[in-house]
């Protein structure tokens, strides 16, 4: 098995969230959603979502950014280059570029799905998975007010999520977890994510959090800031998760040895792809860390991706993965994703690759930009 990837489009897509999402450093109404379309030589198609955000406000990536570093410097290193096995092309796409992980990602996991169907084999399978079904997690964006985000969270628990997340900063915090604790009562897992919202000035305004016997607190620290995140973990009962801090398997590394955290969420974006999420989910279990899979909004083509990493066996938390219904009022894929009554995603092994089909229709109708790579590609 070999890629030899001849073409791939770039479209961008708006598609309207059904509400606003606001975390602490800012909110999205719509979203505006990078696709690749992969062909390989041998006719062989597969499909990726770039979750890179309109604003820099997550990581200094944006849907624009990754635009421009797909285009100028990491399309041409995969087209019509024969690449042994995915996972050598983050390699090859990191050799001497710096960051732009969610870039790399996009493409890195497009080739996976391509691969996965040139092997006949579900993505799941294709990384390692030995789930059919995985746990739902819901993430719930800052509310007006403590009552009204306990009014989310029980109708989120009421539709069977196994997992209850909510955004917090200061000013919406406490109070908030307070509210929702109460309204949820004391067996619901629960947890906080504060997007790099505080200080380590902040640890004993943090501590009053103790006491709501979250299952974790994510990423309260800057994400440069690991010592200060160790410091911060002596201080609380909490266990900390970290996000936006690890980008590597080094950075997993560090947070072990440092003590800066004890969960792990994984995005594939943020890291780069699946070979490094790979490599930081098998750091992790061989410390006893456990892993969860983040999201990013995506749309059903991202989700496919998640789906699939989130069965592999150290994935031992509920992700935030959500029904498309929770996001959109019509997914991009069909069938879209749904949860069943135990709150549970089922994986697709029935067929090669993402395993939903791309409802390519639709996405023309979404479709503001596009830009063709390799074959098809307009003569300059
Ligand atoms: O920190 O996990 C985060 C969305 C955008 C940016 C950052 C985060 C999130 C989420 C969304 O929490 C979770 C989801 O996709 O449902
Ligand atoms: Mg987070």
């Amino acid at each position: 098995m070999t890629l030899h990837l001849v073409s791939i489009t770039l479209r961008e897509i708006h598609l309207p969230l059904k509400e606003p999402f606001r975390i602490s450093s800012g909110v999205v109404k719509d979203r505006r959603i990078a696709l690749l379309e992969l062909t390989d030589a041998d006719g062989t198609v597969g499909w990726s979502e770039c979750v890179a955000g309109e604003q820099p406000n997550y990581s200094s990536e944006t849907i624009d950014t990754a635009w421009h570093a797909m285009k100028e410097w990491l399309l041409p290193r995969v087209l019509d280059a024969e690449i042994a096995h995915p996972d050598r092309v983050f390699a090859l796409l990191d050799r001497n570029i710096r960051g732009h992980n969610m870039a790399k990602a996009a493409i890195e996991m497009g080739c996976w799905d391509v691969a996965a169907r040139q092997a006949g084999l579900p993505l799941s399978k294709m990384l390692g998975g030995t789930r059919d079904r995985v746990p739902t997690g819901i993430s719930i964006g800052i509310q007006a007010n403590p009552q009204v985000l306990a009014q989310r969270a029980r109708a989120a628990y009421a539709q069977g999520y196994r997992k209850i997340k909510v955004k917090i900063e200061p000013g919406s915090d406490i109070d908030f977890v307070r509210a929702v604790r109460t309204e949820l009562g004391p067996s619901v897992h629960l947890m906080a994510d504060a997007n790099s919202a505080y200080k380590l000035a902040d640890a004993d305004h943090l501590a009053q959090l103790d006491e709501f016997d979250l299952i974790m607190l994510e990423q309260p620290l800057g994400r440069e800031d690991l010592v200060r995140h160790a410091k911060l973990q002596q201080r609380l009962k909490t266990p900390l998760c970290l996000d936006e801090s690890i980008t590597d398997v080094e950075r997993a590394e560090d947070m072990i040895e440092l003590k800066s955290g004890r969960i792990v969420n994984i995005k594939p974006g943020r890291v780069g792809g699946f070979a490094i999420s790979k490599g930081i989910h098998d750091v992790c279990e061989r410390s006893g860390i456990p892993v969860w899979c983040g999201g990013m909004l995506e749309s059903g083509i991202g989700r496919a991706h998640n789906v699939a990493l989130a069965s592999l066996p150290n994935f031992s938390l509920p992700g935030d993965l959500s029904p498309s219904s929770r996001y959109w009022a019509r997914d991009i894929v069909s069938p879209e994703w749904t949860m069943d009554a135990d709150g549970m995603v089922h994986v697709p092994l029935g067929k090669p690759g993402i395993g939903v089909d791309v409802d390519l229709d639709r996405i023309e109708d979404l479709t503001v930009r596009r830009e063709v790579f390799g074959v098809g590609a307009p003569v300059s």
